[in-house]
């Protein structure tokens, strides 16, 4: 199980080192993870992380002001706004991660964008997360799955959240019918074997750890104030998506970083001039 020792926080500097209890002998790698815990994709790749039990070290990175000049000269992604969740144009993104491998790398690398930071780290350290791709005749198969799975999530639902979201009162429910109507359609047949993870896995795998932080959102903004409850009801009641979704929010990997009412609020506060409540 990962420790944390924390100290005082601010913009940039080292708040936290996780260590594990446990060693297998071998020199391991140097991970640092430039952060924000309220961030959906640094979510990733603390969940990849924490099921690999991975001692690294943690820098969180201010969301609420510009970042410094040494997270731009370190990260070179960010230069265009991509994405909703951005909240200042033309600066670097989190996450990112520093590996250094001491007598093997002359210095460190730095890797950018959540889904292959967290699909890199899965591939440097063997576990149920992805298979490798040469561990058995059907392995490249599973890791194509599980791409098509995060691809479908990312192209086919990511909008929603934010539609609900800034949707009138009087319309949110049509956007939370549209949005159950898709994951219907696109998400519960894949689902069909989960066991209860993602291709009949009985360990989390890759697939839960990249869309894991935004099925935690939707649950948690689906409360009467932000999206109608009826959201969570309605995909509790998905056979296979219900199931499902329960096991990974079950998960101490997905849910360690997630302050629920804190995050919120954050959200709340910096956004707040594009969302609409419904009380
Ligand atoms: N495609 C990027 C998106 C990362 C992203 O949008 N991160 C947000 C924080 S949640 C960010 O750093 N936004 C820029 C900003 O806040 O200035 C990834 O997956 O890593």
């Amino acid at each position: 199980m990962a420790t944390t020792a924390r100290a005082a926080t601010t913009n940039g500097t080292l708040t936290s080192t996780h260590a594990t209890g446990t060693s297998n002998g071998t020199v391991p790698p140097k991970i640092t993870l430039y952060t924000n815990h309220r961030c959906p994709f640094a979510h990733r790749a603390h969940i990849v992380l924490a099921e690999l039990d991975l001692p690294f070290e943690e820098v969180i990175i201010d969301l609420d002001t510009p970042r410094p000049q040494w997270y731009l000269d370190i990260n070179p992604r960010g230069k265009s706004p991509i994405h909703p969740f951005h909240l200042i144009e033309n600066k670097a993104n989190l996450p990112s991660i520093k590996y250094q491998i001491p007598g093997l790398m002359d210095s460190p690398a730095i890797i950018t964008e959540s889904a292959i930071v967290a699909q890199f780290l899965a591939d440097a350290f063997p576990s149920p997360l992805l298979p490798s791709s040469h561990e058995d005749p059907l392995a490249p198969l599973r890791r194509a799955r599980i791409g098509f799975f995060t691809d479908t999530w990312n192209a086919k639902l990511s909008s929603f959240q934010m539609s609900a979201m800034k949707a009138p009162a009087s319309e949110k429910q049509g956007v939370v019918d549209d949005w159950v109507a898709a994951i219907e359609k696109e998400i519960e047949p894949l689902l069909a074997d989960a066991g209860p993870f993602f291709g009949g896995s009985k360990e989390l795998t890759l697939a839960e750890a990249i869309v894991a932080p935004f099925l935690v959102r939707m649950y948690a903004f689906a409360d009467d104030v932000y999206i109608p409850k009826s959201l969570g009801e309605k995909l509790d009641g998905l056979p296979n998506f219900g199931k499902w979704s329960q096991a990974v929010m079950g998960k101490e990997s997905v849910m360690g970083i997630w302050e629920g009412e804190k995050f919120k609020q954050a959200f709340a506060k910096k956004y707040g001039g594009s969302i609409v409540t419904m009380k």
